[in-house]
């Protein structure tokens, strides 16, 4: 594959903007290489500035679950954009997108729309401070719900201490109000709650963790939570920004029957515009301004065009039933991956959850960041641009989650399962 115009480009970009990306991830530093600037895309393909067609595996990082420039999604946004894309002032359709996502998530009476996963989050924990009128969090290493200074912490000296910033600019100040705890270990959250009584607010995971690879929940761990969170008057925060609308209609609450007090959102929910939800029950969310004291706010929360796509998009979800569709796809997938590298003895494990998927390069079970990052990088990066350069688009990034989309067909996975052949053969 020839990629002398993404160069080209991307040259051009770093002289504009830092490291020529608008999020650092897209910037290939964990595989190595320059990133591939996309001129379009279409149902499962990207077409380069090049002219190279790419099967794509991470659909914007989740929200093209349907597949890019999905027809009805584009026409919704089309006719919106002639009728004006922002007032700051209510419209209709933020009602209607509002009760169609109530409708098929459970737990949730009513949802407040925001621009970002990140944003989300960041007022779900302002929330969760707010209605519980206790400071701290407890946050799992290896789970990612956005660049906001309470998540960028890493984990402290002792244990059951407090964490300590994982970026310059994040004060300790705010890294003392977020205790980390170990995805999958129960006793570890047990005892951060203890050593830390009547002071925590909530905590928040991903329910199912896309951002150490895919990592599912170990049996009982969630309902583990769930009791914990009970007992301790903290609540229970999912962050479905990766799982909700992806995993099922009602995301990982209802694949895993587990109630959470508040969900966030974003990806899917945007259909490929920026947005961004969180929602609970009404007890929980009557709190927020204007009607309650915890303020959140935002220029473009629930413009009128964003609305549209994620509202076309959420149609059809709700419509259709992609979520089999998707779970057997990716099962394929799996199946067909894993048979290639056991023949080709290549140690491996993937991990696998409805329609996310990764592919981890050790022989141990990835069950939390510590088994994550035993995975052979330099066997990534190869395995990466292999895939690359016989045209599939995998997550840049060991610790990242494919995702797929239901515009994938049979053959792109048996094309996908072939050039993993030749990568290792
Ligand atoms: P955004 O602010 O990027 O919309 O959402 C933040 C976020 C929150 N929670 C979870 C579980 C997430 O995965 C994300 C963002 N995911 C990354 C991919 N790991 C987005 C890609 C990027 O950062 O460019």
């Amino acid at each position: 594959m020839i990629y002398k115009r993404s160069s080209a480009l991307f040259a051009e970009a770093e002289q504009v903007i830092p490291g020529g990306v608008n999020s650092p991830v897209r910037a290939f530093k964990a595989v190595g290489g320059t990133p591939i600037f996309v001129k379009e895309a279409k149902g499962a393909y990207l077409y380069d500035e090049d002219g190279n067609q790419l099967i794509d595996y991470i659909a914007s990082w989740g929200p093209m679950i349907l597949g890019h420039a999905h027809q009805p999604v584009v026409d919704a946004v089309i006719d919106k954009a002639k009728k004006g894309t922002s007032f700051g002032m209510p419209t209709q359709i933020e009602t209607q997108i509002a009760e169609l996502a109530v409708s098929m998530v459970p737990n949730i009476d009513k949802i407040r729309f925001v621009n970002s996963g990140t944003e989300a989050c960041m007022s779900a924990v302002r929330l969760a401070r707010g209605y519980t009128k206790k400071d701290k969090i407890i946050k799992f290493a290896g789970c990612y719900h956005g660049h906001s200074d309470s998540f960028l912490i890493q984990a402290g000296s002792g244990a059951v201490t407090f964490g300590t910033p994982n970026s310059p600019g994040v004060t300790q100040g705010t890294a003392k109000d977020t205790l980390l705890a170990k995805y999958n270990d129960l006793d570890n959250v047990e005892a951060l709650i203890q050593a830390n009584k009547g002071e925590i607010a909530c905590i928040i995971i991903e329910p199912v963790a896309g951002n150490m690879g895919c990592i599912p929940p170990k049996q009982g761990f969630l309902e583990g939570l769930r009791s914990l969170c009970d007992a301790n008057n903290i609540l229970l925060v999912f962050d479905e920004v990766m799982t909700g609308f992806r995993l099922a209609k009602g995301g990982a609450q209802e694949l895993l029957g587990i109630k959470a007090d508040i969900v966030c959102f974003g990806k899917v929910i945007g259909g490929g515009l920026p947005v961004g939800a969180f929602a609970a029950r009404a007890e929980i969310m009557n709190h927020l301004a204007p009607l309650g004291p915890v303020y959140q706010a935002g220029t473009l929360s629930g413009n009128p065009l964003a609305m549209a796509a994620g509202l076309a998009m959420l149609t059809e979800l709700n419509n259709g039933n992609v979520f089999e569709s998707l779970a057997k796809k990716t099962e394929y997938l799996h199946k067909g991956l894993s048979e290639i590298l056991e023949r080709l003895q290549v140690t491996h494990t993937i991990n696998r959850v409805g329609s996310m998927i990764s592919v981890h390069f050790c022989d141990d079970e990835v069950v939390d960041f510590e088994t994550a990052a035993k995975g052979n990088n330099d066997t990534f990066k190869s395995f990466f641009h292999g895939m690359l350069n016989q045209g599939i688009y995998l997550a840049p990034s060991a610790f990242e989650s494919w995702f797929l989309n239901d515009a994938l067909t049979y053959e792109d996975l048996d094309k996908t399962i072939a050039a993993c052949e030749a990568v290792f053969s």
